[in-house]
């Protein structure tokens, strides 16, 4: 039988900006952008699990076969007495293939979205009985504390999926320096990040034939117009993906192709033909590049894996 999982409550007080503020402060914008976090309501969080199975959409299972490759040599470095927490997700492959081998004691398991956080908990201190499993309902790319025991036995903190790619540099920056904050001395970040490469296979990754990535980018105007008093149609407006080379990201934006208005609670927002919303960046990473990025928040990078084409990173950083 199962121990109950361990629930600790971080929300900051001003959680999070509605999204009608979100929203109406992206459209006002110029250019016009709104944050990729919108993207996750339920609908978001199922399309975006259905990318991740997409052929074209390589990071998912390349970072999965390299932790399956190292998740021994991970649990050496970590050590004996390590203990498992992990930003975001806990519904995930890779986090089962890391407590397989590393056999951890305790396992904490970081999100916002108190439903995710609490049923993917609960998955695993299911399946795994001798598992004491905690959650903490925080926003970590905010100064937070790790609770009672995790701050001892030398945890390993695990970002997967180079969601650290959709933070712009400054931001990645200042939330990789939050970590070594939040982390005891001796503790690690085992992070996985994506690798820049061949302009056709980034590109393919984010305009998948089956059209599930267009269907991810539209669902954001289905939310403004289920959730919000708005007008807009998403089908009046077409999804692009691309390489910024110069950027080293995928911009994801929402284009008009042709001049529209549209109402949104209210207030009217113009578009010109051809105009778009940038609704993501998805920043691509050199080793040397990210690794150097880790340094200047304060960590050692230790050692990086990469799978044989080398489509994708996962760096054990040190504090
Ligand atoms: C969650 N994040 C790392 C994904 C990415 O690749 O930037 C989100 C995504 N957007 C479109 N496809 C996947």
């Amino acid at each position: 039988m199962a121990l109950a999982v361990r629930f600790h409550d971080q929300r900051p007080e001003d959680a999070e900006r509605s999204l009608r503020e979100e929203v109406l402060a992206g459209f006002a914008g110029q250019p016009k952008a709104t944050p990729p976090k919108l993207f996750y309501d339920r609908r978001g969080s199922e399309l975006f699990e259905r990318i991740c199975r997409q052929p074209e959409y390589y990071p998912t299972r390349t970072e999965e076969l390299i932790l399956a490759r190292a998740a021994h040599d991970i649990a050496d470095l970590a050590g004996q007495d390590a203990s498992l927490v992990e930003l975001g997700s806990g519904a995930s492959r890779k986090v089962r293939l890391l407590l397989e081998a590393m056999q951890p004691a305790s396992y904490l398991g970081i999100d916002l979205s108190e439903d995710f956080l609490r049923a993917s908990t609960q998955r695993l201190a299911s399946d795994y009985p001798a598992l004491e499993v905690h959650a903490a309902c925080a926003d970590f790319s905010r100064p937070l504390t790790l609770p009672d025991g995790f701050d001892g036995a030398h945890p390993l903190a695990f970002f997967p999926g180079s969601s650290i790619g959709n933070f712009d540099p400054p931001q990645a920056l200042a939330l990789l320096a939050n970590l070594h904050e939040l982390l005891p001395e001796g503790g690690g970040l085992l992070i996985g990040v994506d690798l820049v490469k061949e302009r056709e296979v980034l590109e393919a990754a984010y305009n998948d034939r089956a059209g599930v990535t267009a269907a991810f980018n539209l669902n954001l105007l289905e939310r403004v117009r289920r959730e919000l008093d708005s007008d807009i149609e998403p089908h009046q407006f077409v999804h692009r993906a691309f390489f910024n080379e110069a950027a080293s990201r995928i911009e994801m934006h929402l284009v008009s192709p042709r001049a529209q208005e549209v109402a949104i609670e209210g207030e009217r927002f113009r578009f010109t033909a051809g105009e778009s919303l940038h609704t993501e960046n998805s920043y691509k990473y050199s080793l040397e590049g990210f690794r150097e990025l880790a340094g200047r928040a304060g960590f050692r990078p230790l050692t990086q894996w990469t799978d044989p084409q080398a489509l994708f990173s996962v760096h054990y950083l040190q504090r």
